[in-house]
């Protein structure tokens, strides 16, 4: 096994300037004719290296004259071209696949009788041989023929130059794309596909021709997606002044697709699952996910196919950089605060996590052994991290201004993470681009801490903080980091002075004079809206902590701190005795919270209510008793669902008249009513389960699946009541019936593992599509407790489904082994017998994806 280094990047020795690709399609196979033009540019070369899979080579013609056996060699999907003496020249391939026995969702493949392709990372090899690198840019031009009944809608990237019928009922397309890409970029789609049509006026009003196709029977869920994908072409030109380059901009869903979706040049391709939506099969969350991810794709035009990465270590460049401006759109669009709290959720639920375990890595790391491991959230959400934290440390304008220069200088070229942050920090005489630089170098989480220093005569608050990161396998990791510190001083119930600190050395004192608290102490909130992705400790008190969600107006700090209480009282009960005192407190403030105050945001009220899930705390504590953590979660919905009834059941009657509105409105309410259900039916409450039941079947999807979230754990006659309900409303759509796979594979019944192999065994399952197999294994392994049975029984269940699809899907499964990559944090025997499974999975043929993942893990 090779590594492949970032410090052996060298330019590739040709040039390809144009690429003409011919697709054949028939019955079993597709010829793919492949004429590239080459322009020597390393003279001291005179050979050509071209990687390609799975592909029948029939002839190579060097300009006109067909290559002879011993001009050429395949060996270990490489074809070696010698001698080539010519300084520029055209190689024509031709060669045949086969996409119907392609399961690998990469390169050419077929989904409900639809040739459709992936390319990213390394997928076009799979097509046709090509050094198929980022940093090789040229002009496409595509035909494809093929049957005219079977296929008759055949697309490419760009613009369509031709469209003819051909002899015996086939027909041909002519493709042309002006803009030069990556071959990653590239895309084809085959098939019967129904197109919904729409269009948009840029703003130097050029028409821009929307299409957006599905399988037929789906044309009624789409509208959503064309107003995101409309808001988004109007974000980008007003926010960042980009306008859309084309006059065509096409959307492809597909049911059988790996990632959410592709940012192929003007034709995306997407995940049917981000596409297909309206109110009744798709809950809020879900639409505002579609929305983020359409216009992250289109977003991506910009960031990533007019200016791309120069290598797949620059991954971040287009990712965290994408991600950022995903979220500001969304963000704008929708409540900003909230946003925020939720991407900081998030990033400390699966980052965090990420990098506290063997798999952690840099946002640009320097080796890979398999790209397709890199996508990560590491290289997605802490990289548009860091670039939040360049924002907060330059300003709004001129991050703005850095950005645009970035576009402009590199427009049309493929870049580096370096080139981006000197544009951004040119400017600027406080941060030292270098130093700022270790933010993509550094692996782990950094830990800060504060400690107050406070003379009240003299009114002078001194902050002492030092910055660590204990991980210690880096070198880069014994480097300081810049790290913007948002802080808040609070003088006295109204009162308080923001800041920011910026952190540029190991340890560090921070003085501020004029402090005029009448506190005994000033009361601090560090990193609030989470200014750096970063862990924090403090000397801060728990009575202080119960006035900061007093004061507090952040969302994320107010957040954060009740978070910070929830998992104090979790540990106390897991390893000590329950506080009762402390969460006497918390009671008694949740209810003044819930009772005075009207004007709460509700998905912030809806956070504070909420007891963490296994997830969010299992990276949070550092010996882990599975069994015990679920149960403590369940003793605290019971505990809390009682003590808080009377003003849950208040709140409940209050926002009932909201929760039919429509997105975006009636989100908050919605989001809320989840969990006061949650509590009321932990807390036993009969009165409550009648009034749950009658929303599965609602018209709004977001309620029915809150009706089934909040049964889960709920062991009673009802479950299997509405567990049918939804499945028989809902058997025929199956990206809605995925929620109820979910569902299902949730539900701890005893037998456990036939119920979870029935589902696999159901014959609504599809074995192709990654959906269902994630919605089934993601379940049992993060809310289903029996996973964790103390005979090991449900680690070698899952082992044996990781051996099992790491065959056909080695992408999907080597993420998803990352699901044991905790064990060392667990205590015995979950810990033995997590080591003997992944003992097991070690011993077995595995993809290269999945090997890698394994050793790491094991490592
Ligand atoms: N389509 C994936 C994304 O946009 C990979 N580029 O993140
Ligand atoms: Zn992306």
């Amino acid at each position: 096994n090779q590594y492949i280094k970032l410090e052996d990047y060298k330019p590739f020795d040709y040039e390809i300037p144009n690429i003409f690709l011919d697709f054949i399609i028939e019955d079993k196979r597709v010829i793919v004719k492949t004429e590239l033009e080459f322009i020597k540019k390393n003279i001291n070369i005179n050979s050509l290296i071209l990687d390609g899979i799975d592909i029948f080579v029939e002839k190579i013609y060097l300009d006109e004259s067909l290559l002879e056996e011993n001009n050429y060699s395949i060996q270990k999907n490489r074809l070696l071209i010698k001698p080539i003496l010519k300084e520029t020249f055209t190689l024509k391939i031709v060669g045949t696949i086969k996409p119907k026995e392609n399961f690998s969702l990469l390169g050419m493949y077929e989904s409900n009788g639809i040739i459709t392709t992936q390319c990213e990372a390394e997928g076009f090899r799979r097509i046709s041989y090509h050094s198929d690198r980022p940093d090789i840019l040229s002009k496409y031009k595509v035909r494809i023929e093929a049957n005219k009944e079977d296929f008759p809608v055949l697309l490419s990237n760009g613009n369509l130059v031709k469209a003819n019928d051909l002899k015996h009922r086939r027909h041909e397309v002519i493709w042309e794309d002006p803009y030069p890409k990556p071959s990653y970029l590239f895309a084809l789609v085959a098939g019967k596909l129904n197109c919904i049509k729409d269009n948009f006026n840029t703003k130097s009003n050029k028409k821009v021709e929307i299409n957006i196709y599905v399988e037929k029977g789906d044309e009624k869920y789409v509208k959503h997606s064309i107003n995101s994908l409309k808001k988004s072409m109007k974000w980008d030109e007003e926010k960042y002044n980009l306008e859309y380059d084309l006059s065509l901009f096409n959307i492809v869903a597909i049911r059988h697709f790996n990632m959410g979706a592709m940012e192929n040049k003007s034709l995306n391709i997407f995940n049917s699952k981000l596409i297909l939506a309206n109110k009744e099969t798709t809950t809020d969350e879900e639409l505002e996910r579609i929305e983020g991810v359409i216009a992250h794709e289109y977003f991506h035009n910009w960031t990533g196919n007019r200016i791309t990465c120069r290598d797949w270590f620059q991954l971040s460049l287009k990712e965290g950089l994408t991600v950022f401006r995903d979220q500001e759109f969304t963000s704008d669009l929708h409540n900003r605060s909230i946003k925020r709290l939720e991407d900081a959720k998030f990033l400390r639920k699966a980052q965090f996590r990420e990098d506290s375990g063997p798999t952690s890595h840099p946002v640009r790391p320097e080796k890979y052994l398999e790209i397709d491991n890199f996508y990560t959230t590491t290289i997605y959400e802490k990289g548009a991290e860091i670039i939040r934290m360049l924002k907060t440390l330059v300003k709004e304008e001129n991050f703005n201004n850095g950005f645009s220069n970035f576009i402009s200088t590199y427009d049309g070229k493929a870049a580096t993470i370096d080139q981006f942050v000197n544009k951004i920090l040119e400017n600027n005489k406080e941060i030292n681009n270098e130093k700022f630089k270790t933010w993509y170098k550094q692996n782990g989480t950094p830990l800060v801490k504060f400690k107050r220093k406070w003379d009240k005569e003299k009114q002078i608050l001194k902050i002492q903080v030092s910055q660590i990161n204990s991980n210690k396998k880096n070198l880069y990791n014994d480097l300081p980091l810049i790290i913007p510190i948002n802080i808040a001083i609070f003088l006295n119930s109204y009162e308080k002075i923001k800041k920011t600190l910026i952190l540029k050395e190991k340890e560090e004192e921070f003085t501020l004079e004029n402090i005029n608290s009448k506190f005994d102490s000033p009361i601090i909130s560090y990193f609030r809206n989470f200014s750096a992705p970063i862990k924090w400790e403090t000397d801060t008190t728990f009575a202080e902590k119960l006035l900061i969600l007093e004061f507090e107006t952040d969302y994320f700090t107010i957040y954060d701190t009740i978070k910070g209480i929830y998992k104090k009282i979790i540990c106390k009960r897991i390893y000590e005795e329950p506080d009762i005192n402390i969460e006497n407190k918390l009671i008694t403030t949740l209810r003044s919270i819930i009772r005075n105050n009207k004007s709460i945001n509700l998905s912030l009220l809806s956070e504070i209510l909420s007891i963490p899930t296994f997830s969010e705390i299992e990276s949070e504590i550092k010996k882990v008793d599975p069994l015990k953590v679920y149960k403590t979660i369940d003793d605290l919905n019971y505990l809390f669902g009682t003590k808080l009834k009377v003003e849950l059941l208040n709140k409940l009657k209050e926002i009932d008249k909201n929760i039919t509105k429509l997105w975006p409105e009636g989100k908050d309410e919605r989001k809320l009513i989840e969990t006061i259900w949650r509590l009321l039916l932990h807390s036993k409450y009969e009165g409550i389960k009648n009034k749950v039941i009658s929303y599965i079947d609602s018209n709004s999807m977001t309620l029915s699946k809150a009706a089934l979230n909040v049964f889960t754990r709920i062991n009673c006659p009802e479950r299997e009541l509405i567990s049918n309900i939804f499945f028989n409303k809902w058997k025929h759509n199956p990206v809605v019936l995925d929620n109820w796979f979910f569902f299902k594979a949730s539900i701890e019944i005893n037998n456990n593992q036939k119920n979870i192999e029935a589902l696999f065994k159901n014959e609504y399952f599809d074995v192709k599509s990654p959906n269902t197999l994630k919605s089934i294994l993601n379940a049992y392994v993060t809310r289903n407790s029996l996973f964790h049975s103390r005979d090991g029984s449900g680690y070698k269940y899952v082992a044996d489904k990781i051996l099992e699809y790491d065959k056909s899907n080695p992408i999907v499964i080597s993420r998803f082994l990352k699901i044991f990559s905790t064990f060392r944090q667990y205590e015995n025997p979950y810990k033995r017998n997590i080591i003997k499974v992944l003992d097991y999975i070690k011993k077995n043929k595995l993809s290269p994806n999945t090997r890698e993942i394994i050793d790491a893990i094991l490592n």
